[in-house]
């Protein structure tokens, strides 16, 4: 499996129940790696897009510890075993955790890459995950050209973990 993350300096990934900031470019990036594949995500982190609705052309799967929670259009599962056992059915590259943070710690190390935008800068924030340039398993891959936006630079980078290759 794989996870897709926006963060900035100091590996910041949310802020106030949501994302960082809004970059152009960076959703579309985003929809584009995901598209028909499955996204894994916190029962927050749905509550955070917009609607509060599953992603379209993709199968979502939400981890919740609430034996109640429903939600139309998705696959609810209550415990990382649950989502392991589940996600068996699709090949590693077709799946995709996205958040939030403690989703992203919960899985990383069953992550084979990280598509990581990252923001250089300091934003306000509330929600950090691991830093992978402090773990000797993740190594850059892949970097997109510097991107620019409102004064913000940016950048999108590809990680491999090294444990699981
Ligand atoms: N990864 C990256 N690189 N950037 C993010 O902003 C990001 N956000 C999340 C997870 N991984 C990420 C979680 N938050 C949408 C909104 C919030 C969100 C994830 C997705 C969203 O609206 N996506 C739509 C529209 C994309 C567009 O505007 O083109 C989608 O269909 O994917």
């Amino acid at each position: 499996m794989n996870l897709i993350v926006a963060v900035d300096n100091n590996w910041a990934v949310g802020y106030n129940g949501g994302l960082l900031t809004y970059l152009p470019g960076d959703l579309p990036y985003f929809k584009e790696k995901t598209m028909n594949k499955v996204v894994v995500m916190g029962r927050k982190t749905l509550e955070s897009l917009p609607k509060g609705k599953p992603l379209k052309g993709r199968e979502n799967i939400i981890l919740t510890r609430d034996k109640d929670f429903t939600c139309e259009d998705t696959i609810v599962c209550h415990s990382k075993d649950e989502v392991l056992d589940y996600i068996t059915r699709y090949k590693s590259d077709e799946v995709f955790i996205i958040g939030g943070a403690e989703i992203y710690n919960l899985f990383l190390d069953n992550c084979e890459k990280a598509y990581v935008t990252k923001v250089y800068g300091e934003l306000p924030a509330d929600k950090y995950i691991t830093n992978l340039d402090e773990l000797d398993n993740w190594n850059i891959t892949w970097k997109s050209e510097m991107k620019e936006h409102e004064g913000l630079k940016f950048q999108w980078t590809i990680y491999e973990n090294n444990k699981l290759k």
